[in-house]
């Protein structure tokens, strides 16, 4: 008798990727202003952005001196989060620090 089930096609082609693709990059930038204490933003240097002492208080001297410096590069959701943690502590002890998002 005649095998009359439908034919299946077993040379399917699997793609697989050469190369991964590496998510998007994007730098936290901090803004300088005249009322945050040196002190508090190397504390959010140290405690958000996972700095070193000396690394936290030469990016804050960099955005004191020059208005604005980058305190890391991250994918999209991690930068948001970096940005929103800053904003809610400054928030919390009374300071206007901010902290932007720019394509890296
Ligand atoms: N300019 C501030 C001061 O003189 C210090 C400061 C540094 C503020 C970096 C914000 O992102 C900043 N107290």
């Amino acid at each position: 008798m005649a095998d009359d089930r439908p034919t299946t096609d077993r040379s399917v082609l699997e793609k697989t990727r050469a190369e991964t693709k590496e998510p998007d990059l994007y730098s936290v930038i901090l803004l300088n202003d005249d009322y945050t204490t040196m002190q508090f933003v190397v504390e959010v240097l140290e405690s958000v952005f996972n700095k070193g002492p000396a690394e936290a208080f030469r990016i804050m001297m960099q955005v004191h001196t020059q208005g604005q410096g980058v305190c890391g590069v991250f994918p999209w959701d991690i930068a948001e989060t970096k940005v929103a943690t800053t904003h809610a502590l400054a928030e919390d002890h009374g300071f206007p620090l901010r902290a932007v998002i720019e394509k890296a």
